[in-house]
């Protein structure tokens, strides 16, 4: 059987790092696209380098010619720019949509039945853009934001705990950005939920609300300390992680920027909510019940969204 084919739209920090991984991982065939000449040429001749020493098959192709993702199963949209120190994700909204215009044909013309995973900032209004730029179907356009929010807490927390990273489950939903709601009631510790280890007095509340708010602010804390750029290594983890749970249909439950259609009483728009994916790509939004206080913080968090969604609108008028 033919390997599947990875194309990765964008060959900057993320994009790389994606190749590699993909890679290492046997996932397939790679097709590195960049409008930047040499860069994809250069990492993939790079990466397949690699592969006598590691020990994978496989072929790397880098290009500037979008006709070479023709019949890509999957493509991992990283394309446009990151944000600097100072900036917020949303200051990238003009430059970055009128990426996701170019990437979307491309995507239409080249590899319309591919499932796409968007991580090109603002996540969550690049997303839908980039659905509306491509027209493929909304189970099929995906943002990765959630597995990255959530990894980064499940991080702090076991960093608090004092207790394996793996054994820490957590959520975060809502938009990609400061008002993103990291759900504390369904994150646990092997199966206990945070509230009952605050009452075991494993940690304090006040803990909890700093590493609430470190969550939020763990792109930025990295933007910080980098300089140059942002965050690169877990998001091309959290992708590829949604890209396997496709690629091999296991129905993983992933918190996605997802279309929602009636789910969460929202209609027509992508935000960060649970997700089922597996072969059909999206299979399923799962409509939690939220508490006052999170139905508070997600609506705000909704309403973030939804101002960026209107901002691309008038930017683009194709879009209205
Ligand atoms: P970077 O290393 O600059 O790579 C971006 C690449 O896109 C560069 O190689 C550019 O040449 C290329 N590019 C620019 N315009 C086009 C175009 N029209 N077509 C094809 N390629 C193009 O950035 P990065 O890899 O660090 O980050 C990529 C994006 O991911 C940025 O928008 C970041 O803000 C975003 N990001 C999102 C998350 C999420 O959790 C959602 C996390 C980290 C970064």
């Amino acid at each position: 059987m033919a390997r599947p084919r990875i194309a990765l739209i964008g060959a900057g920090q993320i994009g790389g790092t994606l190749a590699h991984l993909a890679a290492i991982k046997e996932l397939g065939d790679v097709i590195l696209f960049d409008i930047a000449e040499g860069t994809p040429q250069g990492k993939a001749l790079d990466i397949a380098e690699s592969g006598p020493s590691e020990g994978f098959d496989g072929s790397f192709k880098g290009t500037n010619d979008y006709a070479d993702i023709a019949g890509a199963d999957v493509c991992i949209v990283t394309a446009g720019v990151p944000r600097k120190p100072g900036m917020s994700r949303d200051d990238l909204l003009g430059i970055n949509l009128k990426v996701m215009k170019s990437v979307g044909e491309g995507i239409a013309a080249h590899a319309p039945n591919a499932f796409v995973i968007c991580i090109t900032n603002p996540l969550d209004a690049m997303v839908w853009a980039l659905r509306e730029f491509s027209g493929l179907p909304h189970n099929k356009v995906v943002g990765m934001a959630g597995v990255l929010d959530s990894a980064r807490f499940r991080h702090f927390l076991s960093l608090e705990f004092k207790v394996s990273m793996r054994d820490v489950t957590a959520f975060v939903l809502g938009g990609h950005g400061d008002t993103m709601v990291p759900l504390v009631r369904y994150s646990t510790v092997a199966g206990i939920p945070l509230p009952d280890l605050i009452e075991m007095g494993w940690t304090s509340q006040d803990k909890l609300d700093a590493i609430v708010q470190r969550t939020r602010d763990g792109g930025a804390e990295i933007v910080g300390l980098l300089k140059t750029g942002s965050a690169f290594y877990a998001p091309a983890t959290s992708a590829i992680e949604m890209a396997e749970a496709y690629l091999k249909d296991q129905r993983r439950l992933l918190p996605c920027a997802a279309y929602c259609d009636g789910e969460f009483g929202l209609k027509g728009m992508y935000v960060g909510v649970p997700t089922i994916i597996g072969a059909n790509g999206i299979e399923k939004v799962i409509d939690i019940k939220l508490t006052k206080d999170e139905q508070v913080m997600f609506d705000k968090s909704v309403d973030a969204v939804r101002g960026l969604v209107e901002a691309c609108k008038g930017i683009d008028p194709s879009l209205a």
